[in-house]
């Protein structure tokens, strides 16, 4: 195997697919339905039909690349990630694992072999969900999980819903049901993403085997407190959304931190109206994101929060509202493919480590029901959702042999 020849494969691909970004110069900013995941997508087609596969782009923007199979009836075996991206995020995020994916298929394709079913390679649109506040929109399309209801229900911070920027991106949302794949037409599901976390690049381990995933609950909270004069209103007469809302957010921490490791409670969108330095704030919306591997951490922690939520409007006659953006539940990984990978690793020589995915993927809203696994390579300084989010090349590659084991054995 040419490691050479697939590693500047995949360097030439990532290169090219970083200019389509809406922030040059300030990381990856390609949200769904726009022109950057547009150029992108018109890209991916593009290598997919050079790599011999038969391409189409789905009626949510998915695009797949089929390497038939010799018994075209069975469950295929799909390799991907997404390829959007989060605000000003890393250039490797997501759009690696698709990128690896379509090397997996250059590789069987030049090699002239067929794999018993067919080999697709995926591409999701909106696993982050940065810019609606969800998550895994494209995949669960796929797999039958998503209503045009609740596209029409999420908005951006321009109040854009899924179901306008779909119209908009010209695709037709009442058409998603037929998104969805077939019951049992995906037999195995398998992921290589960067660590996006420290844990590789600290030890010098070159590839991570995950076993699990983190489950995930994300909302979005308004507290409706009533905007005032900030010199004339008395401090107790006040009901003032910031202080509310402050007073929550500052104890979530200590919340995640008081259980076990890997737990982790994030606010990390915070809007205030009308945002003016003399007016009392009139309310707050801001972001709750919650993991854990154990879901009834998740549920203990939201409960939390909303039992501080009541104790500090109740106290001042303001009020709060939910909007639950996402529940997923942890996910154990396919224990048969990890051991086929950690035979390949020992048999090539890598160092490897069965580890835990504190990010969500794809992975995580497909392995809810089909066998799924991941294949992890370092982020320099654990870093990622940021312009500096760097993996080497090689270890690309490294992961990709493991898999093009791995795809053939299964
Ligand atoms: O948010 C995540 O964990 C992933 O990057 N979508
Ligand atoms: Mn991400
Ligand atoms: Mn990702
Ligand atoms: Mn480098």
């Amino acid at each position: 195997m040419d490691l050479k020849k697939i590693t500047a494969e995949i360097a030439d691909d990532l290169d090219f697919l970083k200019t389509f970004t809406a922030t040059p110069g300030n990381g990856c900013t390609r949200m769904p339905f726009t022109r950057e995941t547009r150029d992108a997508a018109e890209y991916l087609k593009k290598i997919m039909k050079e790599a011999g596969l038969e391409v189409r782009e789905d009626c949510v923007g998915n695009i797949f690349g089929v390497l038939p199979g010799r018994d075209r009836s069975l469950p295929c075996i799909m390799a991907g990630s997404h390829y959007d991206s989060v605000y000003n995020g890393g250039d490797y995020d997501g759009i690696a694992g698709v990128i690896c994916a379509v090397e997996l298929a250059r590789m069987l394709h030049e090699e002239g072999k067929n794999l018993e079913c067919d080999f697709v390679v995926a591409a999701f649109m909106d696993e982050e969900g940065c810019r609606f506040g969800t998550g895994y929109f494209g995949s669960k399309c796929m797999l039958g999980q998503m209503t045009v209801e609740e596209c029409k229900h999420f908005t951006d911070k321009d109040d854009i819903s899924v179901y306008d920027s779909m119209k908009s991106y010209g695709l037709v949302p009442e058409d998603l049901v037929n998104a969805a794949w077939p019951e049992g037409s995906i037999g195995h599901f398998v992921e290589l993403h960067i660590e996006q976390g420290p844990v590789l690049d600290a030890t010098s381990i070159e590839l991570g085997l995950v076993d699990c995933i983190v489950g995930i609950q994300r909302y979005m909270i308004t507290v409706n407190g009533r905007s005032d004069h900030a010199g004339t209103t008395p401090m107790d007469m006040r009901q003032d959304a910031v202080d509310i809302a402050t007073k929550v957010i500052s104890k979530i921490g200590d919340m995640a931190r008081a259980e076990k490791p890997g737990t982790v409670a994030t606010v990390g969108y915070m809007k205030v109206t009308p945002s003016a330095m003399n007016v009392v704030a009139q309310s707050v919306d801001f972001s709750i994101d919650i993991r854990s591997t154990e879901n009834e951490i998740i549920d203990k922690i939201a409960s939390q929060i909303m039992t501080e939520l009541d104790k500090e409007t109740q106290a001042t006659g303001a009020t709060y509202s939910v909007d639950r953006k996402l529940t997923i539940t942890p996910v154990q990984l396919s224990g048969a493919m990890l051991d086929i990978m950690e035979g390949s690793c020992k048999d090539l020589g890598y160092s490897y480590k069965r580890m835990p995915s504190g990010a969500g993927h794809d992975a995580l809203a497909i392995g809810q029901s089909i066998d799924t696994v991941m294949i992890f390579v370092p982020s320099k300084d654990g870093r990622s959702h940021c312009p500096v989010e760097h993996t080497e090349y090689e270890a690309f590659s490294k992961a990709v042999q493991v898999l093009y084991e791995l795809i053939q054995k299964i």
